[in-house]
């Protein structure tokens, strides 16, 4: 066993940028002990003011869509510019159906040899999508490390996109070209959220195709109704295998940070995220401490059957739970 790091140590080593002691961190906050969970909050806490910085960018897609690939050459080109570079990766252990089951295994070969990059794997998995409860904290501890982009990967489409992208600022959703018609109520859900569309894998035979669903994509785009007053979504065309189209990826990504840095909207869109972070919290504590609580344990099986039973309805057993758990539920 290592031994326990102090805040102190923590705080001094994230600061000076010491990955195992960022990796530490992240792995407390994570931790279902509460005195660990502690530790990292206080550890957040004090690094709080050298946070903000980053340009934080989630990067969505279907299983296999290159999300990693994409990663990776991305990731080698924004270290050439000097930047350094975190990544919230979903745990590729995990990854079976979507990609290729004989690709290396961490999928960002590269990255993972550079000492100015971070690669983080989600102990969620697939299941979670790659945005796990503690994505946020880990988000913000890099950013603490002096990480300068955050990439974020995350499984589409649906209920993942929406959490990511309350912790991101710059949603970039990768699409496959010719994915056919049963893809188009996921693309409709996906242009209410994308901040930039690229069609991936266009390479090869395939660069034809990637143009026109390009266009498709961006008639679509363009119907959309806006969410912002400062950026319309745009959409491109990348390799992430060959890195074709990577810089000008990158450049709408900065488009994008400093438009909604011009008109106010990213300081709002935080302010909305801590918002809900503080929500989250709440509800997620309440939550504990009410299926903790003695009196809710005592007539929770029996209320519950009576639910399955019919004999009483949902509301009924809820509001017998919360009496019991010492919430007048009655006014
Ligand atoms: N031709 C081509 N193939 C690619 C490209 N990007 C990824 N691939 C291939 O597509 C497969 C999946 O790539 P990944 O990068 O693992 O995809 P992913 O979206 O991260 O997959 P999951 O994490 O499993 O959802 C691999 O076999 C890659 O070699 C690309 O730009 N062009
Ligand atoms: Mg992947």
């Amino acid at each position: 066993m290592t031994p326990r790091a102090s805040a102190d140590d923590l705080v001094r080593g994230i600061e000076s940028g010491d990955r195992a002691l960022l990796a530490r961190a992240i792995t407390l906050a994570e931790s279902a002990r509460p005195e660990d969970a502690c530790l990292a909050e206080e550890v957040l806490g004090r690094l709080m003011p050298r946070t903000g910085g980053a340009i934080r960018t989630g990067i969505t897609g279907v299983p296999g869509a290159g999300k990693s690939t994409l990663i990776d050459s991305l990731g080698m080109q924004l270290l050439a510019q000097g930047k350094k570079v975190a990544v919230l990766a979903v745990d590729p252990s995990s990854s079976v159906s979507g990609g290729s089951i004989l690709a290396d295994k961490t999928r960002m070969p590269r990255l993972a040899l550079e000492g100015n990059a971070f690669i983080r794997p989600s102990p969620g998995g697939r299941a979670g999508g790659g945005v796990t409860r503690r994505s946020r904290e880990a988000l913000l501890l890099c950013e603490a490390a002096g990480y300068d982009v955050v990439l974020v990967e995350t499984v589409g489409a649906g209920q993942n996109e929406i959490a990511v992208a309350r912790i991101v600022d710059c949603l970039v959703v990768l699409v496959l070209a010719g994915a056919g018609d049963e893809l188009q109520g996921i693309k409709r859900g996906i242009l209410e959220l994308a901040d930039v569309v690229a069609v991936n894998k266009a390479d090869g035979e395939n660069v034809a195709a990637c143009g026109r669903a390009e266009a498709e994509y961006a008639l679509a785009l363009g119907c959309a109704r806006a969410r912002s007053s400062s950026w319309r979504p745009r959409v491109t065309r990348v390799s992430g295998l060959t890195g074709a189209g990577l810089p000008e990826l990158w450049q709408l990504v900065e488009e994008h940070r400093a438009a909604l840095e011009g008109s106010g909207e990213l300081e709002e869109a935080r302010r909305n995220q801590r918002r809900h972070w503080l929500w989250e919290r709440v509800e997620e504590s309440l939550q504990a401490a009410f299926r903790g609580h003695p009196g809710v344990q005592a007539r929770l099986a029996q209320v519950e059957a009576d639910v399955l039973e019919g004999t009483i309805t949902p509301a009924q057993g809820a509001r017998a739970l919360l009496a019991a758990f010492g919430v007048d539920d009655n006014g």
